[in-house]
């Protein structure tokens, strides 16, 4: 049992744990930084985890179905604090990626918070995001179930389960039980629906998969065994029938800066970069 007994007013000090250089009780800039732009219509800076992973899937998918929807990907790398240069806080005063400049417009407009991203490209190109009212709602609905939900997977479990400085018994048993009854929910809906929206692949889909999708294919905070995510089998058949898509694997491997060389494409300026510029073919 911990001895510790909260101040009166809690003041900063050095927490440890994988995140603790880039943890502030402050928002704002640390540093001036124009952020570049490209040449396409959409201007991305992000990194590919679980919310980055859902625009550049959103984004890829757009294209394979044909939408002018061509954009510039850079890398934000949040560990050396990317995401507190002044330009990136004018696109997301939150700080975080993922963030989009759409320079469809006239005037350039920013879009912060991967949900809004996928609604918005989702209502621009009036793509994976059903017309039927009763369809659409049900998809806004797990759309923002996810949105809600991710942070107990992401900031409670992951956060206790691999990143923490110490194995905090009460705080791994607490998010442990949250992040098991999400799949659970989610391994219901899947059982009486193809799809989280119904019979259509949507924006919902994208969002969820990103997250849960990749948990229950062994890919986040090395958790498979322990969460028995093999027994969420209508998660599984889910998961797996997304992955599959060609568009979400290309999507995953925008910004990414992890796993097997051939699977990461820091930067994205063109559909071609995929064959050319992955990292086992320019190095660092
Ligand atoms: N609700 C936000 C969450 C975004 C988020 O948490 N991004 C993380 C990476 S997955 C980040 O940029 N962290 C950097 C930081 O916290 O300083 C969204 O869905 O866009």
């Amino acid at each position: 049992m911990s001895d510790y007994t909260p101040p009166k007013v809690w003041e900063p000090k050095e927490s440890g744990g994988k995140f603790a250089s880039i943890n502030r009780p402050v928002a704002g800039s640390t540093h001036e930084k124009t952020l570049p732009v490209g040449k396409h219509p959409f201007q991305l800076y992000s990194l590919a985890t679980p919310n980055g992973v859902k625009a550049t899937v959103m984004l890829e998918e757009l294209l394979a179905l044909g939408k002018d929807a061509e954009y510039d990907a850079w890398l934000i790398k949040i560990g050396d604090g990317d995401q507190f240069g002044s330009g990136f806080v004018e696109v997301n005063p939150n700080s975080k990626i993922p963030a989009l400049m759409d320079h469809s417009a006239d005037k350039p407009i920013r879009v912060f918070e991967s949900g809004s991203i996928l609604l918005h490209l989702a209502e621009k190109f009036g793509a994976f995001v059903p017309t039927d009212p009763a369809k659409r709602v049900e998809t806004m609905s797990w759309l923002f179930w996810q949105m809600g939900s991710a942070p107990y997977l992401g900031g409670g479990f992951g956060h206790f389960y691999a990143y923490a400085p110490e194995k905090i018994e009460y705080a791994i048993d607490r998010f442990t039980m949250e992040a098991k009854r999400q799949l659970d929910v989610l391994d219901r809906r899947l059982a009486e629906s193809r799809y989280l929206g119904g019979d259509e692949y949507t924006i919902a889909d994208i969002a969820t998969w990103s997250w849960y999708g990749q948990l229950a294919l062994g890919r986040l905070y090395e958790a498979a065994e322990f969460l028995d995510v093999e027994s969420y089998e209508n998660v599984q058949r889910w998961a797996k029938e997304i992955d599959a898509r060609p568009a979400v694997q290309r999507g995953r491997m925008v910004n990414r800066t992890f796993g097997e060389p051939e699977t990461q494409l820091h930067e994205r300026h063109g559909a071609s970069d995929f064959d050319t510029k992955t990292q086992d073919k320019i190095g660092d």
